[in-house]
């Protein structure tokens, strides 16, 4: 049966374009999938028909033999599930691979993606309304990077010697640190941790999907100002939807 990824080029959308192409690397057969882009600036995550797929409107969701699944994380434990690798081993690792990838979703995303939005997105915002929520997210991050520096010490990837789904989850957020000012360069094993993600040909092709092979690890002008239009509609509190 054929699957759809609904995504877009983001971090959120990488996990998943990385989890497919990093299956394929691990050499298993896939279903013919259909990738499906969300214009997430003119607002089409709001519309009829993506809301039906994704009731919480936001990007990836994955439909796969009759199930709609929303929810990155969610997504990577139901690839990794349905189609068995070492990306999540079904043994006993599983348990700690799930609580990295759990980690992740409910510590490292929200924290870099709000200080992303504080630096990056909310420039008509006055400086000393500002402040308090910039250090404080950049303070956090900065702790949630030595917690991410001190699993790396001993091992090449977060859960031992094996790239896992807890990997493919944190590194789009951490490989953006140029972009959301975090510094990771006090962290050598973090910054040798994203070199080494970023050389694995799986997420190589996966950082492809939605943006033109040269822009991969550097955008152009016109897309930074394109996403940094993006990103301030999405902050701004004018245009945040109450769906009432
Ligand atoms: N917790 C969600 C977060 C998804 C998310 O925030 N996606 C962003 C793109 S990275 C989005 O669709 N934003 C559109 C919006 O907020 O209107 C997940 O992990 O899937």
């Amino acid at each position: 049966m054929t699957m759809t990824l609904w995504t877009a080029a983001t971090p959120n959308g990488w996990k998943i374009s990385i989890m497919l192409e990093e299956l394929k690397e691990a050499g298993v057969t896939l279903p013919d999938f259909k990738v499906s882009t969300v214009n997430l600036l003119e607002g089409e995550q709001f519309s009829e028909e993506f809301t039906a797929v994704n009731p919480n409107q936001k990007i990836p969701a994955l439909v796969h033999d009759g199930k709609s699944i929303m929810e990155s994380g969610a997504i990577l434990q139901y690839l990794g599930e349905t189609f068995p690798s070492d990306l999540l081993p079904l043994d006993e690792r599983k348990w700690n691979v799930l609580a990295w990838l759990f980690w992740q979703v409910a510590n490292l995303g929200p924290v870099f993606g709000n200080k992303l939005s504080y630096t990056r997105y909310m420039e008509d915002v006055d400086e000393t309304l500002k402040s308090h929520p910039l250090e404080r997210f950049n303070k956090e991050a900065l702790r949630l990077l030595s917690v991410l520096s001190n699993k790396l010490s001993d091992n090449p990837y977060i859960c031992g010697e094996n790239f896992t789904i807890a990997d493919i989850a944190s590194y789009p957020w951490v490989r953006g640190w140029k972009w959301s000012k975090i510094d990771i360069t006090g962290f050598p094993n973090v910054v040798k941790w994203v070199e080494r993600v970023r050389a694995r040909p799986g997420v190589d092709r996966g950082l492809k999907y939605g943006i033109s092979e040269e822009e991969v690890d550097g955008w152009t002008k016109e897309t930074k100002a394109k996403y940094a239009k993006l990103g301030a509609s999405m902050a701004s509190n004018e245009k945040l939807r109450t769906n009432q």
